[in-house]
């Protein structure tokens, strides 16, 4: 296709989107349209939703639990645009098939953990457990470089790329067990990457010590987010919950549920107070520049657990069993959340530096500590001041005053409860529309309710959650959609579109596949151009081709039985959304080739005859046809 063609058709597609398109502009801007108007979800403040066409204000970004994936929707539409394979496998996509992915899934484990796998017959894990996705930040805004997340399963993180949504590092952490709670440092820039390990263990978990939780420990973990390498790691007492940090780059903060380190429920909720724990970062980094760390599976470990002594750590009581950590756009306020206490405190970040240079008391930190409801666990925010908490126990979300709420916690009678208002059911996470950073502009809040129950047809025993948005532009919230999902979203991030440009086409010298070309390269094959060259290297066939719609450059090629055989496809389409797939019929085979990609795959030939190769990603009118034959001779003949 010339570049006129291609031109044309970019136009002719825009053409399509007609009128639609320019409300969607129009409402990003504020400006209101008879068009929208129309819409029949109507709300009293933000238009909800979007006519066909419309594009939104806002790219979500979605955790999926135990799936394990990070999943792209559209905020307010709710619409799902994409599923980006991170911990799982995906079947359409190959994640966890294609070399490329599997180095992406390989080369970040612990050499212990590649070991333990190989004697179960794998090369990675296949399932992860991801809860907390959040973008690095420059000075305190998403700057839409990376979007970094944790795998509660199998101890690691990841970072995604914010130019093709394609997961490019994943890092297994050491020393650590369990990673949860997650967030990148908004100041100056990300930056570290802080990351709490759940569970407690003996430091080397190498099976001496067992059922001795006195010598189990927790560690807190600072990624440099840049080169996905662990920096520094702080024994920690207690377990850790979920992380933040403030926006002056001083402080991070861990909640712990469990000070008691007991191994039972009764015991892990026996006291009537847990705490935060502050990370005095500059202390930390000072103190492993002085050499005063031990180097433990090859991370620089401090001690910052109670009575360690020393400036990296305090220690902040809680009332019972604290889960989410939020800090405010503000820049100054960090909510804990109580959980089994009906209370959020307020932690000022300007009162913090006395608890390390004077020893204050850890509590002359807390500046409120309203009392808002049943099973508060994660606070959003607005641009006026105001935090919205949800109620797990409640099923509520209220809407509560900050300042009016430090005023009563300094004596005074203001009553900081703006409003609560029912979501369907048990709320974990919410975030607002630009809530987690410096520019929340107070339009939009997600609910991320864990049971459905009876708001949907029903579909068995395993139900779906159910994600309510709701408007909060107004005086009132009003909840304006019920989203269903799959499990298990428990957290997300709204981010305005303008922080988010994806490119739409490859760049033929990204990184992903780099080894393909070296391997190319080596073998004579230009990866850039028409390709349909077969190498055979002992008994390891290369097989280069190159897909242009409708056509793979091989009609067949011939391996013999027992081959090792890898397929390295180029797709030389350079069209928006011309995505072609490769798909071996009866080896379990199947990848995705994006516009401009090249993409490879590695396979024994064991089974003898003709086999059908076939594009699954359907791109043309002869999709159909785009397919072709591999030969594979018996042992033998
Ligand atoms: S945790 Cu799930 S609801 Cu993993 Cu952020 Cu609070
Ligand atoms: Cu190429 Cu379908």
């Amino acid at each position: 296709m010339s570049e006129e063609e291609k031109t044309n058709l970019n136009v002719t597609r825009r053409g399509l989107l007609g009128a639609t398109a320019t409300g969607a502009a129009l409402a990003a801007t504020g400006v209101g349209t008879s068009m929208m108007s129309a819409s029949p979800a109507k709300a009293a403040g933000n238009e909800a939703s979007l006519a066909p066409g419309e594009l939104d204000e806002y790219y979500g970004f979605w955790s999926s639990g135990q799936t394990g994936e990070l999943r792209i929707l559209g905020v307010p539409s709710m619409r799902e645009f994409m599923r980006v394979p991170v911990f799982n496998r995906c079947s359409a996509t190959g994640w966890g098939q294609t070399n490329e992915s599997l180095k992406v899934l390989t080369e970040g484990l612990l050499p212990e953990t590649k070991e333990f796998l190989a004697a179960n017959g794998k090369v990675t894990y296949d399932n992860g457990d991801l809860h907390h996705p959040h973008m690095s930040f420059t000075d305190g805004v998403y700057d839409g470089r990376f979007l970094f997340m944790n795998d509660k399963a199998n101890t690691r993180v990841a970072r995604v790329r914010g130019d093709v949504m394609k997961c490019d590092k994943i890092i297994e952490i050491p020393n650590a067990h369990d990673i949860h709670g997650l967030r990148p440092q908004k100041f100056p820039r990300t930056g570290y990457v802080f990351a709490n390990g759940e569970h407690e263990a003996p430091l080397v978990n190498d099976g001496k010590v067992l059922d001795d939780p006195s010598q189990y420990v927790n560690i807190f973990t600072a990624i440099d987010g840049d080169e996905m390498e662990v920096a520094w790691q702080v024994i920690v007492s207690g377990n850790l919950d979920n992380t933040d940090c403030d926006y002056q780059g001083k402080y991070a903060f861990s909640t712990s549920y469990n000070s008691e380190m007991g191994m039972n429920l009764a015991e892990m909720t026996e006291n009537e107070m847990d705490h935060v724990v502050v990370f005095n970062i500059k202390a930390i980094e000072e103190a492993i520049a002085a050499g005063n760390y031990q180097e433990l599976k090859g991370a620089k470990v401090v001690d910052g657990r109670k009575g360690a002594g020393g400036n990296l750590t305090r220690y902040i009581p809680i009332p019972n069993s604290p889960h989410g950590v939020n800090a405010a756009p503000d820049k100054r306020h960090i909510m804990i959340n109580g959980k089994l206490s009906p209370t959020v405190s307020v932690i000022d970040v300007e009162k913090l530096d006395a608890l390390f240079n004077d020893n204050a008391d850890p509590r002359s930190a807390i500046v409120a500590e309203p009392e808002l409801g049943l099973g508060p666990l994660h606070t959003a925010f607005d641009n006026k001041g105001r935090a919205y908490t949800t109620l797990f126990l409640d099923s509520q979300v209220v809407k509560w005053d900050i300042a009016k709420a430090i005023e009563a916690y300094a004596g005074g009678d203001a009553d900081p409860i703006l409003e609560k208002i029912d979501v369907h059911y048990q709320p974990g996470h919410n975030s607002t529309s630009m809530g987690e950073t410096a520019e929340a502009d107070g339009k939009w809040l997600i609910s991320m309710n864990k049971f459905s129950k009876d708001r949907f047809l029903n579909v068995g025993p395993l139900k779906p959650e159910n994600e309510q948005l709701i408007d909060i532009s107004g005086d009132k919230m009003k909840v304006v959609h019920d989203g269903p999902t799959f499990a298990e979203p428990h957290d997300s991030i709204i981010v305005h579109r303008s922080k988010v440009n994806p490119v739409n086409v490859w760049d033929r010298n990204d990184p992903t596949w780099a080894d393909a070309r070296v391997q190319a390269e080596a073998d004579g094959v230009d990866l850039d151009d028409y390709q349909d060259t077969i190498i055979r290297d002992g008994n390891k066939v290369r097989v280069y081709m190159s897909s242009q719609a409708p056509n793979f450059s091989l009609e067949s090629f011939t391996v013999k039985q027992g081959d090792e055989v890898t397929v390295i496809v180029t797709n030389l389409d350079d069209i928006d959304d011309l995505t072609h797939g490769f798909c071996m019929a009866n080896f379990g085979v199947a990848m995705e080739i994006g516009p401009q990609a090249t993409a490879s795959v590695t396979f024994i030939a064991e089974r003898p005859g003709v086999h059908w190769y076939y594009c699954q990603w359907f791109c043309h009118a002869l999709h159909m046809e785009m397919r072709g034959r591999m030969f594979v001779e018996p042992r033998g003949a």
